[in-house]
This record gives structure tokens, sequence and C-alpha cells, in this order.
């Protein structure tokens, strides 16, 4: 039996309270502690299938942030080839879950560090949506030499703006909150750009909240650098073997309240989360590695993940491993 507690994790993803993807990661590397740390059975062989089992639970509840599968293949996959008592198997989980928790406070801390240098004083600064990574960058570099402001786009339909304009402003950078159509105009006062990623593909694509490809086609009409903040761990190892990235459609009811879809029922409404920038609009990815241009993506993932022969798909991350 899957712990109710693990199961409201599994629902607080699918139904959005835990959002962003580096937070999600948290969460289900989170449940699945607290799922090993509950199981109360003794025979090893039963305890790597629950665990299996609760892996499938978290991994099902949203499509796009390859944090999720990354970081639950990333715990899951110490119990392959594994042997002894109950006990050990979850001493192994355990520690992949503490490792992998602190391996995304390290990831973010040096991430904020590089990409502060990549932002110059004074600059005005346009984000999308709610990235902790960009937003790390961005309130490092105003700690570190000052920016002037920030364009945070309100993000239709679910408004993920508010919470960036509370972050930033607890971080003393001002904020000046337009709706995602705005982009285009306020772009000949915006220095740089700097938004999160869901995944990175093996070609340096981008994969984000929706309408983040048109702020960098805007960003490239004006000559605006278009930075991506993001761990390693959302780069895809399944876009290496040919895999898309897929693209959540959410229900129309986030767009259009329920009542007034009532009153249109011939209304078509579609609502996709993600969309995807083309890796020749990216002037760099910003990771706890160093910045790189987009084209070393699939290098970076084949530093970071280990192919293992006959695996479902690489899942270790080597820096992970190492910490
Ligand atoms: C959030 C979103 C964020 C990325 C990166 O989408 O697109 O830009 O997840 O966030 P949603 P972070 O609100 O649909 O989850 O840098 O925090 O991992």
């Amino acid at each position: 039996m899957i712990p109710e507690e693990v199961l409201r994790v599994a629902e607080d993803i699918r139904e959005m309270r835990v959002r962003g993807a580096s937070r999600i990661a948290r969460a289900a590397v989170e449940a699945l502690l607290l799922a090993a740390e509950k199981y109360q059975g003794s025979d090893p062989g039963d305890f790597a299938l629950y665990m299996r089992r609760v892996a499938e639970v978290l991994v099902s509840t949203r499509p796009t942030a390859v944090t999720l599968p990354n970081a639950v293949n990333y715990v899951v996959s110490a119990l392959r080839g594994a042997r002894g008592s109950v006990e050990e198997l979850r001493g192994l989980v355990v520690e992949r879950c503490r490792s992998f928790i602190s391996y995304i406070d390290s990831a973010l801390d040096r991430i904020a560090e590089i990409g502060s240098r990549v932002l110059s004083s004074g600059d005005v600064v346009l984000t999308h949506c709610n990235s902790l990574a960009a937003i790390k960058v961005i309130a490092r570099a105003h700690e570190r030499k000052g920016l002037s402001r920030v364009y945070a786009t309100e993000t239709r339909p679910r408004f993920q703006g508010l919470t960036t304009y509370r972050m930033l402003s607890q971080a003393g950078v001002e904020v000046v909150l337009i709706p995602d159509s705005a982009v285009r105009y306020v772009m000949r006062e915006v220095d740089k750009v700097v938004v999160g990623a869901d995944a990175i593909a093996a070609n340096g694509a981008v994969v984000n909240k929706i309408g983040t490809s048109l702020i960098a086609l805007a960003a490239r009409e004006r000559g605006v650098d278009f930075y991506v903040a993001a761990e390693t761990y959302k780069f895809s190892p399944y876009t290496l073997i040919g895999e898309l990235v897929e693209i959540e459609e959410r229900e129309a009811s986030e767009v259009v309240p329920a009542d007034l879809l009532a009153k249109h029922p011939l209304l078509s409404v579609r609502n996709p989360a993600f969309d995807v920038t083309a890796p020749e609009y990216v002037t760099g990815i910003i990771t706890e590695l160093g910045v790189f241009p987009p084209a070393a993506a699939a290098l970076v993932l084949r530093e970071m993940y280990r192919s293992e022969p006959g695996a479902e798909a690489p899942a270790l991350v080597r820096g992970v491993e190492e910490e």
C-alpha cells in the first residue's frame, strides 16, 4: 500500500500546488524518502517492487519536467541488482534521496554564482513564469552589482508571475509585472532575458513554460541576450536516444472558467503548458558546471549520465553520485 502522504504529494504535483521543475523533483524525492521510511514489510523483493510502484505514481503526475524521471530514476536505480535486508535496501534509498536533495541546493547556489556574472550592473532583465534557477541568478546579480528592474510576465493562465514578484521583491529587486502579450512591447527596454527550463534536449532545444519561445523570438529581433538557467538534471537523457519531450496539455477550465465553458458547449480550447525554444535563439545555458552554448547539450548529457547497456534509459547523475 502506498502511504496516503505520498499520494498527497503526487496529487500536489499533478494539481500544480507544487510547481517548477526543481521543486517538483525535490518533492518527489522527499516522497520517495517518506515511502522508504514508512515501509513495514520484511521481504527485500517486495520492498523493491513497492519502491518501483511509488516511483511510477510520482513520475506519472506531469509529463514534461524531465527532473521528475531523472530524480526518481536516480533514487530507485540504487536498488538495481542490490542485495541485502530491507533495512540495507532502505539505507541505499535514503542515502540517494539525501544526496539528491543536497545536490539541488548546491547546484542552485552555483548557478546563482555563475549566472550573476552574465548580468551587468544596471541591467533591465526579463523573466518568464516562476523559475527558481532564474530567480537565484537575478537575486544574486542584484545583490552583487545592482539591477535596474525586472519585467516578470504574469504567465497565463496560472499567474506564476505573482510568485516571481513575491520572491524577487523579497530579494530587494524592483519588479514590474506585465501581461505575457506585452513582452515584445517592453523588449526595447530589456538588456537580458533569463528564464528556467523544464527540459533541455540533446540538440540544445529548451522546453519551458508556454510563451518562452515567443519571448526568445522577440529577444532575437532586438538583439537581446537570451539565457536559460538550468541544473544539469534538467538535461533529458531520453532525447539522446531519440525520444521527444512530451508537451503537457492541461484542462480547458484553466483558460476559461468552468461555468463559462458550460455556457459554450461548442467552444474548443487548447491549453499547452510548455513550448520548445530552438537552440539558435539561446545565448547560453547557465548550469552548475558553467555556461554552455546549447550546441554543447549532448556533451553535457554524455558527461552527466552513464549509459548502462540494457537499461531503459541512462539514469545516474554522475555529479550527484560523487557528492
Ligand atoms: C514552471 C516553469 C519553470 C521551470 C523551471 O512551470 O516552466 O520555468 O519549471 O523552474 P509550471 P525551476 O509552473 O507549469 O511547473 O527553475 O524552478 O526548476
